[in-house]
């Protein structure tokens, strides 16, 4: 019999990353997998983070919205998922507190859907919904570990801490294998250009290929660079999640790099990995990255990316994980930039 894996979000990056993963020959071995995707269908639903897997005969799309229970009754009731992996979040911190409401609809209410779901039609499935470094907040230290006091400064966070309540309400009111572990920020080849991360590696890209050329480019423009972020590879953490839902009890970790880097740390590394050097200089608004020895101008600031409260500093604490599930990060700082870097100038170059 196969096992059954029902995942939301599978359009997005770690949805995407997960089903990969468990449809992988050398994860399945001897088991077989049949994955169940859900997609919510509004608007065009892109397919390009699936692609490698989307034609496994071991893999089918399915409809469904978090911010409708029906769909989620029905999947449960007629799949019986053996695990139920939940992805699917309005995942982007900025816009968050431009839509609160559908933000805790789809990320708070949406993991009531998906509990209730388990406990009318299929009370042994288990349940891992993913929880955010953004639910510490303004931090109280660092490292930050499991114990870490819940201080969300957005409205996302604030839904993934409330998340994270219910879910523990449920294990023990119901018995639920269900667990919500706090995930530090994870990046890669699938991650939405939203992203700081995927914003810097595509700005690469592009001004590389003006700076090749000799023509004129607008500079990167972004926000709070001297934020702080714990930054891992996403195909990295699908490994401690599946882990951490093949525990015998259903115990919440960490998972993160145990480092902090800042967004212009990541900013330089992008464009050195491009063969760019460049020197930070000015404060505040002021701060421009120049070409080195040059006056040009690859990334400045721009009030409008900033945010009405920020984060300051993530910096994670995974040992517990480490300890307990043999998992850890195998793709460090340097090398996770290197990938989105050579990834984004190869998908640069085809389409010219
Ligand atoms: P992502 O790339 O933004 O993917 C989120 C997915 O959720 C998308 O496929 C989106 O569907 C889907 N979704 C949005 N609204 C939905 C709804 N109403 N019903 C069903 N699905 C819906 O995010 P990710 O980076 O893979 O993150 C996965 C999960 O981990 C999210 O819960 C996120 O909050 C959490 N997390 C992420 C990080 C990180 O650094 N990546 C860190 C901590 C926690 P469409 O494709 O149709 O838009
Ligand atoms: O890449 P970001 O938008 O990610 P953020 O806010 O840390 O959230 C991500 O990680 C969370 C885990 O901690 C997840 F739960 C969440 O779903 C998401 O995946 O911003 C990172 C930092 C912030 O401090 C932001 O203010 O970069 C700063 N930043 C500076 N300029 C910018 C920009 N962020 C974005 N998106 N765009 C900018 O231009």
């Amino acid at each position: 019999m196969a096992i059954k894996v029902l995942i939301t979000g599978i359009l997005g990056q770690d949805g995407a990353n997960m089903a990969e993963y468990l449809l992988s020959p050398t994860t399945s071995g001897s088991e077989d997998f049949k994955v169940y995707g859900m997609v919510r269908r509004s608007g065009s639903p892109n397919y390009k983070n699936i692609k490698s897997f989307a034609s496994s005969p071991n893999f089918e799309l399915v409809d469904g919205d978090l911010s409708d229970g029906t769909s989620i009754d029905k999947l449960v009731k007629e799949i019986q998922p053996d695990f139920f992996i939940n992805f699917g979040a309005n995942s982007f911190v900025g816009v968050s507190w431009d839509m609160p409401l559908q933000v805790f609809d789809v990320n708070t209410l949406g993991v009531i859907r998906c509990l209730e779901a388990i406990r009318k039609f299929k009370p042994d499935c288990r349940f891992y919904s993913a929880g955010s470094s953004e639910e510490f907040g303004d931090v109280d230290y660092t490292p930050q570990d499991i114990k870490h006091p819940i201080k969300p400064r957005s409205p996302y966070g604030a839904s993934k801490a409330a998340a994270r309540h219910i879910i523990k309400v449920y294990r023990e009111s119901y018995n639920l294998f269900a667990i919500h572990s706090i995930l530090f920020n994870h990046e890669g080849v699938k991650r939405g250009e939203e992203f700081v991360t995927r914003k810097i590696t595509k700005g690469v890209a592009r001004i590389k290929n003006a700076l090749d050329k000799g023509e004129k480019f607008e500079p990167l423009q972004l926000g709070n660079v001297n934020s702080r972020r714990d930054w891992s590879d996403s195909e990295d953490f699908v490994k401690g999640v599946w882990a951490m839902l093949n525990q015998p009890e259903p115990n919440e970790y960490v998972l993160s790099s145990n480092e902090t880097h800042s967004v212009k740390e990541f900013v330089s590394e992008a464009f050195a990995a491009a063969g760019i050097p460049g020197l930070w200089s000015g404060e505040g608004m002021d701060e421009k990255f120049r070409l080195f020895q040059e006056n040009t101008v690859l990334a400045e600031i721009n009030e409008k990316f900033y945010r009405p409260a920020e984060v300051e500093l993530l910096y994670g604490d995974s040992n517990p994980a480490r300890e307990k599930l043999g998992w850890k990060p195998e793709v460090s700082f340097s090398d996770l930039v290197k990938k989105m870097v050579n990834a984004d100038l190869k998908e640069y170059a085809g389409r010219l």
